[in-house]
């Protein structure tokens, strides 16, 4: 069993895509164990966009990402960060594949409504940056039984 963190970004909340989204992850039959909104701040899009911060779009990335409420949640289940990273799309919404929620719903590279880690590393430390220990829920949902084989 995996996590990963997902967010939904400021233009998710703003555009009122928020539950939409959610959806798409508690259909797929994914356990949502936190979920919080929350306002990033510049110094935790610092720590989170760790790689990009020296990058010319980082400015304008700060800006977007801190501009308005985001809801952080961290999603559980099997191969659960490269399958929620396929649900994504590409980064672009643009070339982002039909089908996908960036492909459905974002016409843009900067607002493309959710982040989700891209890896095991990525998630472990992106989930320490936006929960503590005693934020995560973690529980054995009833419906177990029927979205997968005992073996699976
Ligand atoms: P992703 O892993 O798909 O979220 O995308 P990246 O880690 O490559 O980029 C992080 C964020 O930076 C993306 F959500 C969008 C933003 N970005 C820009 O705004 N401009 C760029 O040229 C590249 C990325």
């Amino acid at each position: 069993m995996e996590r990963t963190l997902v967010l939904l970004k400021p233009d998710c909340v703003q555009r009122r895509l928020m539950g939409r989204i959610l959806s798409r992850f508690e259909e797929k039959g994914f356990n949502v164990i936190a979920m919080k909104m929350m306002q990033v701040t510049p110094e935790l899009s610092k720590q989170h966009y760790a790689e990009h911060v020296e990058k010319p779009f980082y400015p304008g990335l700060e800006a977007f990402i801190t501009g308005a409420p985001v809801v952080a949640m961290i999603v559980e289940g099997l191969d659960v960060i490269q399958v929620v990273r396929d649900m994504l799309g590409a980064t672009s919404g643009l070339k982002a594949a039909a089908g996908t929620i960036r492909g459905d719903f974002s016409s843009s590279r900067q607002m493309n409504l959710v982040h989700a880690s891209d890896g095991p590393e990525a998630a472990a430390r992106e989930m320490g940056l936006y929960f503590s220990a005693d934020e995560i829920c973690s529980y054995e949902p009833t419906l177990t039984p029927w979205l997968r084989a005992d073996d699976e």
